[in-house]
């Protein structure tokens, strides 16, 4: 059996703590240490996992351990600086999405990790979903012949501020938050994109960003699709945080409902994740895709392979998402090649 990769996670916040529980799940890893400036959540999150090592500056942490990865679970603007820290200190690397708030520091972050000839990926985790990848499988295998067209929504109206209050204060809210997972699932699916078009909306007059985004996209496979995100819709049932597929392809076309029914042909399948022992319901979607990206990061280690969300492939998604902001603002069609 080999030795655990030995690791820290920075940023014990909201999301964090599914990550930790998934590393505990991954007998290929082991995190030794925490930090956050946060001493409250630092010390409760310790506890929680049993970690002894702490420190409210990451600097400080580096200095300190033998590690080798550090995942980072912070918001995007410290990114830049964690991953720079982390390169110098030459250990692997998993950021959380949105991996940069812009396109300069996120080639910067890519850069300085390849110079440091370590492992970079993004927790990209929605491709990663049980039902998302079944998929992505079958898209790739070429079952359903070329693919011409395909859908990719997520709409709901689940109160997502409770939990996670800077989505409110923000002026980039749904596209850099959700869509920024739908377009990379279109991304898996169809292939890079060459141009695309938006409109956003905000409804909810609490927040500051746009709540509603309908994207179509052009992919250089040739296949068009429209990306659709909201979180101003009222449905019954709600089905947060679920993404809906629709793909039509030269030998068939395939559907994945809500409730996590695929229907491809006459045939039906039933996705339902796992509701994993720590997960709890309507999460446990999102959080069995943390336990597979988690182990995809590991194995692509220890192979010495590059992740499929990779630092590198996530420059992809990110252009667009500025392209959608652009395009939404501009109200015309973006060149992916311009950005
Ligand atoms: P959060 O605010 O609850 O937690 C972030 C933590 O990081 C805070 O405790 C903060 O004190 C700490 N922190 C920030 N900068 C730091 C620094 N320089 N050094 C040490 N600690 C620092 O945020 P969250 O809701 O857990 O979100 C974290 C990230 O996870 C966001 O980028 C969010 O978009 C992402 N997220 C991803 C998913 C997913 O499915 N992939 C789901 C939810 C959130
Ligand atoms: O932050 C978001 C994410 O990545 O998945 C769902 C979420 O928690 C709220 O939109």
């Amino acid at each position: 059996m080999p030795q655990p990769l030995i690791g820290a996670v920075i940023g014990c916040g909201f999301f964090a703590q599914n990550q930790l529980h998934a590393w505990a799940d991954l007998p290929g890893a082991r995190i030794v240490a925490l930090c956050d400036r946060d001493a409250v959540r630092l010390a409760e999150t310790a506890a929680r996992f049993d970690i002894a090592r702490t420190y409210a500056d990451a600097e400080a942490m580096f200095a300190a351990e033998r590690l080798d990865f550090v995942d980072i679970a912070t918001t995007v603007a410290s990114h830049r600086p964690l991953v720079e820290m982390a390169a110098r200190a030459g250990v692997h690397v998993i950021c959380q999405k949105p991996f940069a708030a812009n396109m300069a520091d996120a080639r910067a972050m890519v850069v300085a990790v390849e110079a440091a000839g370590k492992t970079l990926m993004v927790h990209e985790n929605f491709r990663w979903q049980s039902a998302v990848r079944r998929v992505i499988e079958i898209v790739r295998a070429g079952e359903l012949g070329e693919v011409f067209f395909g859908r990719v929504s997520f709409r709901s109206g689940f109160d997502v501020f409770s939990g996670q209050p800077y989505l409110a204060e923000g002026k980039r809210f749904i596209i850099e938050d959700l869509g920024i997972h739908t377009l990379d699932i279109a991304r898996a699916l169809f292939g890079d994109v060459v141009r695309m078009a938006a409109t956003t909306r905000r409804i909810n007059p609490a927040i500051k960003g746009e709540d509603v985004a309908t994207m179509l996209l052009s992919h250089g496979s040739g296949a068009t699709s429209v990306v659709d995100c909201s979180y101003a819709t009222q449905r019954s049932p709600e089905t947060f945080p679920e993404s809906l597929i629709e793909i039509d392809g030269t030998k068939g076309s395939l559907r994945l409902d809500a409730g996590y029914g695929l229907v491809l042909a006459d045939r039906v399948e039933d996705l339902s994740p796992p509701v994993l022992a720590w997960a709890s319901r309507p999460w446990h979607n999102i959080q069995e895709s943390v336990l597979i990206i988690q182990r995809h990061f590991l194995a692509c280690i220890a192979a010495g392979s590059q992740p499929e969300t990779s630092g590198k492939d996530n420059l992809q998604t990110l252009a667009l998402v500025e392209a959608a902001y652009l395009s939404a603002a501009e109200g015309r069609m973006v060149e992916l090649a311009a950005l």
